[in-house]
This record gives structure tokens, sequence and C-alpha cells, in this order.
């Protein structure tokens, strides 16, 4: 309850930031985009990971202004992208709570436009949860997409993925859980996993992302296995905008 508190108070005086993580194609290292992640820096108890923060601000619904901050800091990053001449794409998380928040997709579309950012620069990385259709959740990711801004499948994998829900897969990309990586090297039921998502986003014509990528060995299976695109921290962790565009050095 105390935190709760406090997590509202850090709300009204924006005590987060944003840290970006790089995502890169796995043969060149060329930046493909960045995937935005919050961090609550507390006056007192300093920074705090979202991991112990964000389960409470959904329960609490402080999720829902707490969303809203962070896709305006993210557009306006964007917008002085935009004026520099750069094409660097952004991804967002949104909790399935924001995304059952009525208004969500207009919030979304007025927050772009206000900054100026073109929708095809945002992605949207929705849980599968997101994807059972509750309260219009479906219409809601095609309206979005209907605008250009694309939506990832996070976590995939290891969530709701039951296979009716998979024939639909009103996204754009397929974002590999990081369970499914760490033992790529040596467990096989990973390997068949990986190259079974990779097929299915095929047939469907979705982008596939690796998550959770640490070692140069795991970056050349997934190569091998059909995966083009990566994220994790043999590529770089968390960090600035301006340091996550300066990763371009590794390839597989
Ligand atoms: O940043 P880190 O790697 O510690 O993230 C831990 C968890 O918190 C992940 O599940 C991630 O998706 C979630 N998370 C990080 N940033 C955000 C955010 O901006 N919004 C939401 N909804 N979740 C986030
Ligand atoms: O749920 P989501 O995929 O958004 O969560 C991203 C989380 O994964 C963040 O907490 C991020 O810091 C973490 N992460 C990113 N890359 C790696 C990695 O290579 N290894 C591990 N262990 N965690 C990673
Ligand atoms: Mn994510
Ligand atoms: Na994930």
């Amino acid at each position: 309850i105390l935190l709760e508190n406090e997590l509202r108070k850090s709300v009204q005086q924006q005590h987060f930031y944003l840290e970006y993580q790089p995502k890169v194609l796995l043969d060149t290292g060329e930046l493909t985009g960045v995937e935005a992640l919050v961090r609550w820096n507390h006056p007192d108890l300093g920074v705090i990971p979202p991991n112990k923060f964000i389960p409470l601000a959904e329960e609490t619904k402080i999720i829902v202004p707490l969303g809203e901050w962070i896709l305006r800091e993210v557009c306006k990053r964007a917008e002085i992208e935009v004026a520099a001449g750069e094409t660097c794409r952004f991804a967002v998380n949104v909790s399935t709570v924001q995304m059952k928040e009525e208004g969500f997709v207009d919030t979304v579309l007025n927050i772009i436009k206000e900054y100026h950012v073109p929708p095809q620069m945002l992605e949207l990385e929705l849980t599968e949860s997101s994807f059972i259709d509750t309260e219009g959740m479906k219409e809601s990711i095609q309206r979005l997409r209907s605008e250009g801004i694309t939506v990832a499948i996070d976590d995939f994998g290891t969530g709701y993925s039951t296979f009716s829900y998979i024939k639909e897969l009103p996204a754009d990309t397929l974002k590999i859980d990081m369970a499914f990586v760490r033992d790529v090297l040596e467990n096989e039921n990973s390997q068949a996993i990986i190259k079974a998502i990779v097929t299915l986003a095929e047939t469907a014509g979705l982008n596939v992302v690796a998550e959770g990528i640490e070692l140069p060995e795991q970056a050349k299976m997934l190569y091998n296995l059909g995966c083009r695109e990566g994220q994790g921290y043999y590529y770089g962790r968390p960090m600035s905008l301006e340091n996550a565009k300066e990763i371009r050095e590794y390839g597989s």
C-alpha cells in the first residue's frame, strides 16, 4: 500500500525514465530498431526495475497513466529522430490492462499525431493475453494496424498460445520468448519449437525476432534455424538511445 502511494506520486512527478535495447539483423548486426523499457527512479529508493513495479501498476491501474507517459516519452524521442532524418523504429510494451482501457486506441493515435510520428515508426509489443477476444481487443488491434502501427506478440510461445488463437494471428511480428533461446544450443525441443515458429511466421507473412541472445553461438544457431532478427545482451543491454543507435559492430 505504501509502494502504491509512492508509485502514484512518482507518476505525477515523472520519476521514470526509459532505456532502449537494440534489435539487430543477426547476419550483419545492423540496427533494425529499439525497444523502450521503463525504469522507476525513486528519490529515496533509487532505480527500481519494472518487474518490481509493473505488476503493482497493473493491479492498481496506475499502468494506464504511466503507460501514456511512456508512449508520450517515446514519441517525443521519435519526433527528434524524424527531424534529424533518422528512421529508427521504436517498440513499446503495452500491458493488457492498458489495451482494455476504453479509448486506448484513440489515445495512441492522438499522441502520435501530436508528435508528428509516422505510425510505421511505432511497434506495440503485446502479450498473448491481449489477443484473446475480450471486450473488443481484436478490434482495437486491427484499428491500430489499419492506421499503420505494427503489433508484435511478445514472449511468444509461453503464454496462451492455443492453436485456435494462433490460427488468426492479427499481428506483424512474433517475438520468440527467451526461454527457448536460453537453451537453444543444447535442447533439441527448443530448436524444433523455434523452427516451427519460423515456419508459421513465414506462412502467415510475419516477422520473427528472437529475444534474450547472450552468446554469438546462440545467434548463429538461431540464424541457422531461420531467424533473421534478434535482441539480447550479446548485442546490447537496455541503454540510452544514443548508445543503442551506435550498436553496429556485431554479426554472426
Ligand atoms: O526492462 P526489463 O528487462 O527488466 O523488463 C522486465 C519486464 O517489464 C518485461 O516483461 C517487460 O516487458 C516489462 N516492461 C518493461 N518496460 C515496460 C513498459 O514500458 N511497459 C510495460 N507495460 N511493461 C514494461
Ligand atoms: O517481456 P519483455 O520481452 O518485454 O522483457 C524484456 C526483458 O528481457 C527486459 O527485462 C530485458 O532487460 C530482458 N532482457 C533483454 N535481453 C536479455 C538477455 O539477453 N538476457 C536476459 N536474461 N534478459 C534479457
Ligand atoms: Mn518486450
Ligand atoms: Na519478451
